[in-house]
This record gives structure tokens, C-alpha cells and sequence, in this order.
């Protein structure tokens, strides 16, 4: 590390091979370093691995304890190792729950790409380990491209798509989703699911639009902070240093996608359908990260939104 005369540290200068910034290399680590059972035990469920939350009614059933286990004996289940059993039945009820929610979520953001043929291209920006793509190629029979910035979750991916036999359509790349490389106006659509807070939007909004044909569809699910009740609050902040992004505000979002030829077509506050599922991971002992409580209070205090917005390419 150099010394300015003025006496602050330089930062690293990007290494020409991968013109990484010093940040970018710090988001790659975080997430080829990242095993939380909360996206691992989730996915094992069918092999969709998500990296984004919830949204969706639960159904608070899953919390019940068994009848037996309850009842502290007698009933079926409750010989050795029932109550164990029991609670790992929970435990796992639970997973399922969340998991059912987090693939609502997907299947809304899919939902929103279409229509689409089979022989349609669309990008995955930030498909961390590609469940998105598996969800949009099973839909639509379309071919997907997803880009990660980490080469364990590229990897990881492309294991998953072998195992399908999808991998002749589904392709994993570990690239910048600023910079793919992929030819101009090749795809159909293309989406961030809550990867845009780690990019500048306007760089990232350049590239949406560069790489749709157009017409084509650009959809994204994010967490945004609310311009209307100030600045970063407090909880944005700490959900900014928990994994390492820059949460940016709603109308950033508007006014990057209106100098990049994005015009939105859709716009869904997702705030309340997302609440229940972070009451839920709250309660999960197995599974929680310790950022749940953060989310339910920016949530409900106002400054954090929960959006969908949908637009097209012109
Ligand atoms: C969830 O990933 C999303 C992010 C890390 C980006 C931040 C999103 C915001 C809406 C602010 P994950 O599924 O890997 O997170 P977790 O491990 O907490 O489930
Ligand atoms: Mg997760």
C-alpha cells in the first residue's frame, strides 16, 4: 500500500488481466466463501438454488410442534429418538416453507420475461448459483446465459445444469455482468434478481441494453431504499455492510433505466408479500443468517422497499 503526500492510502490499482476492482474482488470472496444452510438446505430440496427471498402467504402450520412431541410420550413416533425425529421433521418443514416462497418469488420474476420461444437467448445478470436460469429454460425452453462474478458459484452451477442434461442450453460464465462479452443485441431478455445493488446502475443498465434485442425484456427484483423517507437509514446500512453492496435508492432505478433505452412497463411494490417470509426465517433457529430482524424493521419503518419493475428494451 502506497502513502499520498496528503497522507490517505491509495487504493490497489485493478490488475489489468481481470480489470476487477479492489471491490469486486472483496464480493467475489464473500461469495466463494459463502455456504449459509439458508440458500444450501433450501436448494437440496429439487436442485433450484436461489440466492434472493420470499414473497407469498406462509403457511404458519409448518411451526406446529407434532401431536407426540407435545404430549411428551406414548403416541406413535415417541420411542427412542422420536423427539429428535419430530424436530428434525419441523426443521425441515420449514426449509421446505421458505423454499416454496423463495421459488414464488422466481417463478413471478420468470413470469414477467415472456412470452418466449425455445430458441430465445436470455441473460441471467448475477445468477449466483443458477437457479434463476434452470427456473427460466424449464418455463420457457429458452437458451440461458448466466454470469457470476464468482467462479465457485459459475462452477457450481454448471454442475447442476450437467446433472439436468440442460447444459447444452443453460451456460454458466464467470464473468463481470458489466462487461459479459456476449454479442449485442443477442438475447430476448434478461433480468438482475437482487444483484443490481452491487453495480452501478448505469453501467449495468448500458450492458441490459446493449446485449437486448429490441423489444426485448428486462426485469428485476430488488431491494431499494425508500427516497420518500429520506436517506439510507440506519437498517439500510447495516444490510449494506452484512453483504458487502450499496443498496441504491427507488428513483435511481427510473432515471438509470431511462438514459439506458429501458422503459418500464411494470412496477410492483413487493414489500408486504415479502414480510411473512422473513417472519418465518426469523423463526427458523436452523437457518437464520442474524440479518432477519434488519429487514423486518427497514421494512416496516418505512425506508426499505421490496420492488418488481419490468421494462422494454426500445
Ligand atoms: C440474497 O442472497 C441477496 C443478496 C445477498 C443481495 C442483497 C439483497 C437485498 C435485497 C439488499 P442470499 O440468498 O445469498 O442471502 P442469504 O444468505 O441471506 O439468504
Ligand atoms: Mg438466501
Amino acid at each position: 500500500m502506497t502513502v499520498t503526500e496528503a497522507g490517505t492510502a491509495a487504493a490497489p490499482v485493478p490488475t489489468q488481466a481481470t480489470c476487477q476492482s479492489t471491490y469486486q474482488t472483496r464480493v467475489a470472496n464473500y461469495w466463494n466463501a459463502e455456504e449459509n444452510p439458508v440458500n444450501l438446505e433450501l436448494g437440496k430440496i429439487d436442485d433450484l438454488y436461489h440466492h434472493h427471498y420470499g414473497i407469498g402467504d406462509v403457511d404458519w402450520s409448518v411451526l406446529d410442534e407434532d401431536e407426540d412431541e407435545v404430549g411428551g410420550g406414548g403416541g406413535v413416533g415417541s420411542g427412542s429418538g422420536g423427539d429428535g425425529d419430530d424436530a428434525a421433521k419441523r426443521r425441515d418443514r420449514i426449509t421446505a416453507e421458505l423454499h416454496r416462497l423463495e421459488q414464488a418469488q422466481a417463478d413471478l420474476l420468470t413470469s414477467h420475461l415472456g412470452p418466449l420461444s425455445p430458441t430465445d437467448r436470455v441473460f441471467d445478470a448475477g445468477c449466483g448459483r443458477g437457479g434463476g436460469s434452470v427456473v427460466a429454460h424449464l418455463r420457457y425452453g429458452c437458451h440461458a446465459h448466466g454470469v457470476t462474478i464468482s467462479r465457485k458459484q459459475a462452477d457450481f452451477a454448471n454442475d447442476q445444469a450437467r446433472k439436468r442434461s440442460i447444459d447444452d442450453k443453460v451456460r454458466y460464465h464467470h464473468r463481470n455482468m458489466l462487461d459479459t462479452g456476449f454479442p449485442s443485441g443477442a438475447y430476448a431478455a434478461s433480468w438482475n434478481n437482487e444483484s443490481t445493488m452491487y453495480v452501478e446502475l448505469d453501467l449495468l443498465f448500458a450492458e441490459h441494453a446493449r446485449l437486448l434485442r429490441r423489444g426485448g425484456r428486462y426485469v428485476t427484483i430488488t431491494g431499494c431504499y425508500n427516497d420518500a423517507y429520506g436517506r439510507a437509514s440506519r437498517e439500510v446500512s447495516l444490510i449494506n455492510a452484512h453483504y458487502i453492496c450499496d443498496i441504491h435508492p427507488r428513483s435511481e432505478y427510473f432515471r438509470a433505466m431511462a438514459r439506458n433505452r429501458l422503459v418500464p412497463v411494470h412496477v410492483q411494490d413487493l414489500t408486504a408479500a415479502t414480510l411473512p417470509y422473513w417472519e418465518l426465517r426469523k423463526q427458523a433457529d436452523h437457518l437464520v443468517t442474524g440479518i432477519e430482524e434488519t429487514f423486518l424493521s427497514a421494512y416496516e419503518n418505512g425506508s426499505f422497499q421490496y420492488l418488481l419493475i419490468a421494462a422494454d428494451r426500445i
